[in-house]
């Protein structure tokens, strides 16, 4: 071997280049050093013919066994460093089956619904049955049955969402009641939860918004029921002894007829400036009377043999009073979170 080819010379430093690869590109790199078109092993060949004929056939063969040595050792280290790089992968993705769930926030009840059951299991506390019935309804159920008379503003088609073929979306859920004692017939005690719909949108209404009726007929109801069902379901409902006052008014369907006001449940009358009763100490929370005549024959049944009591409540209102929800917005708004924190801050939102 010519002391020029220092052949030994090249294989150490290509070994030692190997060891310090750990990338392909790397790799690569060496393989250009040395077997690339103008590589050292390259070149050593084609300078052979320099050689006297006699070294030639041994320095050629030397040559030869190194390039594929060379090629050979590449071609495991770039295996070695492929595996190794799948093993990485691999347990970077690998998924542990064991580990604990992170855990899922519960649902919750919509707070409107979450009053309407509170109402509704206090009424069948008292006896009361619920009754549903359609969204969509007739001019008929909605006003007719009612004693709202076709001249009444009510009925204007600025108050009420009317249909083209005449229909409506239901302005109370009195309609399901006229059903209910077409139904059931007397005596009868059934509530009337669910959607309403008036053309109303403002800070302070919705064009849609909950509503619950009640309804008992019987015979020989006293006014005191009534009085007394109502102020019940109050103090059932807020969890206390409210101070209540009733005030005559009028409503069609209703004779004679009353609201019902509740001391505040903020700040029960002592705070001038309560931004729930503004001062007044008092909270309007029900329509109620006893049912007009025309509305209890309008259900098909006697009234000459009997009578009984109705009401009206918001359960939206009632929602935002028990859960201090200070923007009837908040509650037809998409985002969950003031309600999955327990309503904290939502009503000065
Ligand atoms: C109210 C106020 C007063 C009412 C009347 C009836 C029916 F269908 F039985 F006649 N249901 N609800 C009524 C009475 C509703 O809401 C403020």
């Amino acid at each position: 071997m010519p002391e020029d080819m220092n052949i030994n010379a090249v294989r150490d430093s290509f070994r030692e280049s190997l060891a310090g690869a750990s990338t392909l590109q790397e790799l690569d790199d060496i393989r250009v050093k040395y077997t690339g078109k103008k590589g050292t092993l390259t070149t050593l060949l084609r300078s052979l013919g320099k050689l006297p004929p006699e070294l030639r056939k041994s320095a050629g063969q030397e040559l030869n066994t190194l390039r594929d040595e060379i090629e050979q050792d590449l071609q495991a280290a770039g295996r070695k460093i492929r595996d190794a790089e799948n093993e990485r992968q691999e347990i970077s993705e690998r998924i542990d089956v064991t580990l604990p769930e992170r855990g899922r926030k519960a649902g919750a009840f919509h707070p409107v619904i979450q009053t309407m059951h509170e109402i509704v299991n206090i009424m069948q506390g008292l006896g009361y049955s619920v009754a549903s019935g359609p969204e969509k309804e007739e001019e008929y159920y909605n006003f007719e049955c009612l004693n709202v008379p076709s001249w009444h503003p009510a009925r204007d088609m600025q108050d009420t969402f009317y249909f083209a073929d005449g229909t409506l979306l239901r302005t109370h859920t009195s309609p399901v009641q006229i059903r209910a004692m077409h139904e059931y017939g007397a005596p009868l005690r059934i509530v009337c939860p669910g959607k309403v719909y008036r053309r109303d949108n403002d800070v302070t209404h919705s064009p849609m918004f909950n509503q619950m009726e009640g309804l008992l007929i019987d015979k020989d109801v006293p006014f005191s029921v009534m009085k007394g069902t109502m102020s019940e379901m109050m103090n059932a409902f807020f969890g206390k002894s409210l101070r209540y006052r009733f005030r005559a008014s009028y409503f069609p369907f209703t004779e004679p007829s009353m609201e019902l006001d509740i001391e505040c449940v903020e700040c029960s009358g002592h705070d001038e400036h309560c931004r729930v009763c503004h001062g007044t100490g008092w909270l309007e929370v029900a329509g109620m009377g006893m049912v007009h005549p025309n509305v209890i024959r309008a259900g098909r049944i006697d009234p000459d043999k009997y009578n009984g009591f109705a009401f009206g409540i918001g359960l939206d209102r009632m929602a935002m009073l028990k859960y201090g929800i200070g923007d009837l917005r908040l509650l037809f708004d998409g985002n969950v979170s003031y309600f999955m924190s327990g309503f904290e801050g939502a009503g000065k939102c």
